[in-house]
């Protein structure tokens, strides 16, 4: 029984690759876990790691299948934003050893800032894309990536979302196969993206468009089911295909339906569906992808049901009762919650450090106006809700520091940027160098709790090098400034973050402590040692 996630991780286990690249991202964290915690990963065999973040995993993935050997790299769809340079460019430059890209998606945004959907990605890359319906899909199609890449020499891209990544399904598990050896490129110069190379090697990308479609036609992942009754025809991709069959018990749907979990669409197939009914209703989990395409090619005066009429919704993630609700069919959902049950919004850990430096930081800057307090993604989020209120912004990882250096050159005085330690690395060095070159008058408040919180607890790429990392890119040593963040220091850290931010230069407060959580882990690891090296 594994989580969707799991099985990509067994797969990429089993299907012989030799190394996987990620940054964390929920929902796609545990493939790496899963592999960091596999023997193979712990004897060596398979390298598993954090990178610093997902430009970094797909170059070094890239790097890997330069070198003839399997790998993947993993990310939350955000992080393909991130990774978006050498995605899109590993694409011309093609694959050598099998390269599979999992981008998790989350509709509803239960834990992201958007909920753009990464098969866009995929099209725009014109590599393959894979969509699983279920976990089982998910272990066959890591098996199948690997292939598909290998043969068509292109990277091939994962699409998964939620509900798949973190529920469980029984999975059945193919022979283990032996990793590649090390083979270079046959072509030494596809890696070159030289304009003459670049422009041969595109033309081979679209070349092999047709046989990418091809792929999709005789893989066995998109299948169409016919059915007597045409008054409608579905078209499902990805999990929708199993909120479909949840409303029929039998799971028998009485309409013909088109499961699609392999792009790019084979047309053909799109064709037979749409000229067999007499109107169709498509169900995709994120962006009307399939829906578009289809009114695209066949405009023929035929009804399209979908996202972009309102018969689904056109944002959120899809579940079984809307899909109910646009088939006409009786109304699933179950009883409304009982108004005993209390919203809980999120909230910072009782005792976590991030909540003695916002007390401190609000009272520092008590005597300038509101509204000067860029922020960044973790825990420290949190910062926003009552009974802080500390902070203005949370666009993307790293925008803290910079949206700050804007503001200040906009002649916002002082700006203040505060930063967890893991995005501090991922993505606020570039800023932080920008800042140091302008001499911005910023105060830059680097939150460090010695891991990635918001994540699960993965380590930090900076651990313990933070003020080096500052000083080695110009910041004042006399303004790196550690603090202990805990109420015995409270007046003494107000009165140091006060007269940082005063100052008219780039300024770096440093709160230290290690989250409550990690430091619980760490405790009780610390204990079962101890027992074990007793009992020995
Ligand atoms: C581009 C991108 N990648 C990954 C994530 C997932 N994510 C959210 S916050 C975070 C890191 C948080 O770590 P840190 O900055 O140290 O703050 P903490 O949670 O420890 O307070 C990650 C990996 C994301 N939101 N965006
Ligand atoms: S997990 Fe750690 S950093 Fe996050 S709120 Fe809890 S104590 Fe704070």
């Amino acid at each position: 029984m594994l989580l969707g996630d799991e099985a990509i991780a067994q797969a990429a286990i089993d299907a012989g690759m030799s190394g996987i690249y990620a940054y964390p991202g929920t929902p796609s964290t545990e493939i790496t876990e899963y592999i960091m915690h596999s023997k193979e990963a712990k004897s060596g065999q398979i390298r598993a790691g954090w990178s610093t973040n997902e430009k970094t995993a797909m170059e070094a993935a890239l790097g890997m299948s330069y070198a003839g050997k399997r790998t993947m790299v993993c990310m939350k769809h955000v992080g393909l934003n991130v990774a978006a340079d050498a995605f899109i460019n590993s694409a011309i430059t093609g694959a050598n050893g099998g390269l599979i890209v999992v981008s998790a998606d989350d509709p509803s945004m239960h834990s992201s800032q958007n909920e753009q959907d990464s098969r866009v990605y995929g099209k725009f890359a014109l590599i393959p894309v894979l969509e699983p319906t279920n976990q089982q899909d998910a272990y066959d199609m890591v098996h199948y990536g690997f292939d598909m890449s290998e043969k068509l020499g292109v990277p091939v891209l994962i699409r998964i979302t939620t509900r798949l990544a973190h529920s469980r399904a029984g999975i059945l598990r193919k022979p283990t196969r032996a990793q590649n050896e090390l083979h270079l490129p046959v072509n030494p110069r596809q890696f070159i993206l030289l304009p003459a190379n670049a422009r041969r090697q595109y033309k081979n990308l679209l070349n092999k468009q047709d046989e990418f479609e091809k792929y999709a036609f005789n893989s066995g992942f998109n299948v169409y089911t016919d059915s007597n009754d045409k008054s409608i025809g579905i078209i499902t991709t990805g999990i929708a295909y199993n909120y479909l069959l949840e409303n029929y018990p039998d799971r028998i749907v009485p309409f013909p339906v088109l499961k699609i979990a392999q792009y790019p669409i084979p047309h053909s197939m799109i064709e037979e569906i749409y000229n067999s009914c007499e109107k169709l209703l498509i169900l995709e989990e994120g962006y009307p992808v399939v829906e578009e395409s289809v009114k695209g090619f066949l405009n023929t005066g035929k009804t399209i049901h979908g996202r972009l009429d309102g018969t689904v919704p056109r944002d959120g993630e899809l579940n079984p009762n809307i899909v109910a609700v646009a088939l006409g069919l009786k109304n699933t959902r179950g009883k409304d919650i009982p108004s005993i049950v209390a919203d809980r919004p999120p909230s910072l850990c009782k005792g976590c450090p991030h909540i003695y430096s916002y007390n401190a930081l609000n009272e520092a800057l008590e005597s300038w106006s509101k509204g000067r307090v860029f922020s960044d993604i973790g825990c420290y989020t949190l910062g926003a809700l009552e009974p802080f209120d500390a902070i203005n912004s949370c666009v993307d990882m790293g925008a803290s520091i910079t949206m700050a250096k804007g503001a200040a050159d906009a002649g916002l005085l002082p700006a203040v940027a505060v930063i967890g330690d893991s995005t501090f690395t991922h993505s606020g060095i570039t800023g932080l160098i920008d800042c140091v070159k302008d001499n911005s008058k910023i105060t830059i408040v680097i939150l460090d709790n010695e891991t990635t919180a918001m994540t699960g607890g993965q380590d930090s790429s900076a651990f313990g090098r933070i003020e080096n990392i500052c000083k080695g890119v110009g910041v004042k040593k006399e303004h790196i400034i550690v603090l202990d963040p805990s109420p015995k220091h409270h007046n003494e850290n107000i009165a140091i973050m006060k007269k940082e931010l005063m100052y008219e230069g780039v300024s770096v407060i440093i709160p230290r402590r290690e989250c409550i959580q990690t430091a619980l882990k760490h405790k009780k690891e610390h204990k079962r040692i101890e027992v074990v090296q007793m009992e020995n």
